[in-house]
């Protein structure tokens, strides 16, 4: 007779020690306001632990702390291309405000400054298509044609660098303030998430990052997917409010209190000068 093999006691062992240990760090929370680096999950730090204020967590108006080991920890300025802050860029060719979209250029860049030269992986994201458009999906390429008033996906506008979000033009690359330097990962996407549609996760698990710092452009769209993405893996997300920015002011100010909600339901919300502060302060360089 064949035996069914039960993998109750097996779940329940995990089960009642995941919940053991959830038990303990909602004690330490009601202490100490901090979300501790869980090494019982990941091992001992293998850089410096470091402590970010985050704001309005559990509840609106109350402070909490979030603890990263600086060597599982990666900075993520997502899609800060000048077809998303550029003159003639797709962003601009769709009719928007650049400002809103450019505000987020200082900041990053002040983290980008402090970050450099310390253990902190730092990863650039890009928002493009093959230049023969096979990884576009048709409704994209239609809708974007629409809303540009006949100049879409794939095509360039009038006085513009090149073609629209299009991989190896000058507007799809990174805005030269933020460029890249040796040593930091440059992930290609081809949709406004990056774990369906680029190497990111491949990326996170191999540098064995386990806490992301978020900023870029835009924050209830790229941004947002992208955190919501991390999020269902169990990555500990916490977006610079300050360092990112939308299309649509509303938009922006809706997208960071949603990560708000139901106690951080995507994560935190900080800024990049408590950012810059934690960083210092923890001496990574
Ligand atoms: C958009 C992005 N907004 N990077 N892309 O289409 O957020």
């Amino acid at each position: 007779m064949t035996k069914i093999r039960s993998y109750e006691p097996f779940m329940a062992y995990n089960r009642d020690k995941v919940l053991e240990k959830v038990e303990k760090a909602y004690q330490e929370f009601q202490k100490t306001q901090t979300f501790s680096f869980p090494t019982w999950l990941y091992g001992s730090p293998k850089g410096t632990l470091f402590k970010l204020e985050v704001e309005d967590c559990p509840q609106f108006g109350d402070t909490a702390y979030v603890e990263f080991d600086s060597a599982r920890t990666a900075f993520l300025s997502i899609d800060m291309q000048t077809d998303f802050c550029g003159k003639n860029g797709y962003v601009d060719v769709m009719g928007y405000d650049l400002s809103l979209t450019e505000a987020a250029i200082a900041p990053i860049k002040n983290v980008l400054d402090t970050v450099r030269g310390t253990e902190i992986e730092i990863i650039h994201t890009r928002e493009g298509h093959k230049p023969d458009l096979s990884d576009a999906p048709f409704n994209k390429i239609l809708r974007s044609k629409i809303v540009g008033k006949g100049v879409g996906i794939g095509e360039t506008p009038q006085g513009g660098l090149g073609r629209l979000l299009t991989r190896g033009q000058p507007n799809w690359d990174i805005q030269k303030d933020l460029y890249p330097i040796e040593g930091e990962h440059v992930i290609d996407k081809a949709g406004k998430g990056a774990f369906g549609s680029s190497t990111l996760h491949m990326v996170l698990k191999n540098l064995d990052v386990t806490h992301l710092v978020l900023s870029g452009i835009t924050t209830d769209v790229c941004v947002h997917t992208i955190m919501r993405e991390a999020n269902d893996f169990g990555y500990w997300c916490v977006l610079l409010k300050d360092a990112t920015g939308a299309t649509d002011y509303g938009n922006y100010e809706a997208a960071i209190k949603q990560i708000k909600m139901q106690g951080g339901v995507f994560g935190w919300v900080s800024d990049s000068a408590r950012f810059i502060e934690a960083v210092k302060a923890a001496k990574l360089k």
